[in-house]
């Protein structure tokens, strides 16, 4: 009894199975006696995907029974109805069966990412009514909503929007922490978080190190200040990284170039003057005590290596020059300044001159000095100082040992002071022998005195020990 009722259920349910028609879905519907709707996932292709076999990954199966393209009693006809939007489907997949199983195939090339990084133009689903109809009686149909998702594949690189073809001019005096430049570059591949950062060739290597950039915004920020006078130019390599794996990157070449400001001071220029940083420091000159009204006084540089009188010359070290004027800050003896007049000319070509003309004939002592400053005409004002020492007719030697350059400094261990005179090895030798010999005798005449004074005090203690 109990196995007849168990064979009648199996043949219920074998019945059923069979009788399960072409066009019906495999699944349940959300709700009893309705239609599912057909949801497909597929990854967008290019030629070459899918010519490279990967097929399930182009395909998803489609549950409805019978066998697309079928031709006995199971075979299935399905049609996209024209209300899709968009995109017709049938443009890029077809519905194959196999294995009693049927699929839509993604045939030709889909790109999810449309043309722009922007996200209208996005292909991320197609939606449509799809018709099933039986093979053997075209009046036997149903419809159903399917939808098939597109899924995004890395294949674009960022690219930038920000033009880095013009060079990025950057004034050497930009403080640290502004922004110089917002890079921006976008990609076409959905929720590309994009991070950027930059290098410099391994030449440029110390321009890079002025520079960083907001790994998310993409501001170029200044973090050192730049040097005009050290580099004028160099390169920065920015990049844009998408989050894809494999990460993908896109590369800028930024060139930069710095721009000249006001931040060197004017210096004195001659031939032959002593250096330092490449510029003539602790500038010196010398004239002749004689003055004579009117006429202005020819100066010599010091050191002579042009045995020559020269005209005073002095330039802003900037390339954005500023004039410079020329004028006395103080002689030595203090207040002569009014004896002489100062005049500054421009040679035209970023120099500036200084005529000292005396305005009285008279003879200055031996040792008169003028300490000639040369301003630039900044808000700045930054200046230097030379030196004018007068000697008379006769002296050869300068005797002037204390140089003055302003602001450049006054550190001596450069300047020309006569050295002491030299040596030779045996009277050297001849002095430490001696001054050794002096010092063993002083120490033995102290050993001496201090043993003599030292017995005598102990004598002293012991007497008044006794006495107490
Ligand atoms: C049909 O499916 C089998 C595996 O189920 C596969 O090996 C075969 O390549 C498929 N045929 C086509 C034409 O895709
Ligand atoms: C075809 O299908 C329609 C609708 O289901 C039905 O009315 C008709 O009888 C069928 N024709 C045949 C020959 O089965
Ligand atoms: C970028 O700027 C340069 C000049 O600054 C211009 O010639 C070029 O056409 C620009 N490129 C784009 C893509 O706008
Ligand atoms: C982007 O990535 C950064 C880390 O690299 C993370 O902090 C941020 O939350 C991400 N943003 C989005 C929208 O994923
Ligand atoms: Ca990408
Ligand atoms: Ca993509
Ligand atoms: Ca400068
Ligand atoms: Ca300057």
């Amino acid at each position: 009894m109990n196995t007849v009722i168990l064979l009648a259920t199996f043949t219920v349910v074998a019945l059923v199975q069979a009788q399960m028609p072409p066009c019906s879905s495999l699944d349940d519907g959300p709700f009893l006696g309705t239609a599912p709707t057909l949801t497909m996932d597929v990854y967008e292709a290019t030629q070459d995907d899918l010519s490279s076999g990967q097929n399930d990954k182009y395909r998803a199966e489609l549950r409805l029974h019978g066998e697309a393209g079928g031709t006995g009693g199971n075979g299935i006809v399905l049609e996209v109805m024209p209300n899709y939007q968009f995109m017709n489907p049938e443009d890029t997949f077809r519905f194959v069966a196999n294995n009693s199983q049927n699929f839509v195939e993604l045939y030709k090339p889909l790109d999810r990412d449309g043309p722009t990084a922007a996200l209208d133009d996005d292909i991320n689903v197609f939606s449509f009514t799809l018709k099933c109809s039986l093979q053997s009686n075209e009046s036997d149909f149903r419809y159903y909503d399917a939808k098939i998702f597109v899924h995004d594949v890395n294949d674009n690189p960022p690219e930038f929007v920000t033009n880095m073809t013009a060079p990025l001019v950057i004034n050497e005096l930009t403080p640290s922490g502004m922004t110089v430049l917002e890079v921006k570059a976008e990609d076409r591949d959905i929720s590309s978080n994009l991070s950027y950062s930059l290098s410099s060739p391994s030449g440029d290597k110390d321009l890079s190190n002025h520079f960083e950039i907001d790994p998310h915004t993409g501001h170029l920020r200044v973090t050192t200040p730049l040097d005009y006078e050290t580099k004028t130019m160099g390169t920065l390599y920015i990049y844009a990284m998408d989050n894809g794996s494999p990460a993908r990157t896109a590369t800028a070449t930024l060139n930069v170039m710095v721009e000249d400001g006001d931040d060197q001071g004017p210096v004195y220029v001659y031939e032959g003057c002593w250096t330092h940083d490449g510029h003539c420091a602790w500038p010196k000159y010398t004239t002749t005590t004689v003055l004579k009204k009117d006429q202005p006084i020819s100066v010599m540089p010091v050191p002579n290596k042009v045995k020559a009188a020269v005209t005073i010359k002095a330039k802003d070290m900037d390339e954005a020059a500023n004039p410079i004027q020329f004028s006395i800050a103080s002689t030595i003896p203090p207040g002569s300044e009014s004896m002489f007049r100062v005049t500054t000319a421009s040679t035209g070509n970023g120099e500036y001159t200084a005529t000292i003309t005396p305005t009285q004939s008279k003879t200055v002592n031996h040792g008169f000095e003028i300490f000639l400053k040369a301003t630039e005409q900044s808000e700045q004002g930054r200046f230097v100082i030379s030196m004018i020492f007068f000697e008379e007719t006769g002296h050869t030697c300068s005797t002037g040992g204390a140089s003055a350059a302003g602001n450049v400094g006054t550190n001596d261990n450069m300047s020309p002071t006569a050295e002491p005179e030299k040596y030779t090895e045996p009277i050297v030798a001849l002095i430490v022998v001696v001054s050794i010999l002096a010092a063993f005798v002083l120490c033995l005449a102290l050993a001496f005195f201090c043993f003599v004074h030292r017995s005598k005090s102990s004598s002293g203690s012991d007497i008044n020990l006794t006495r107490m």
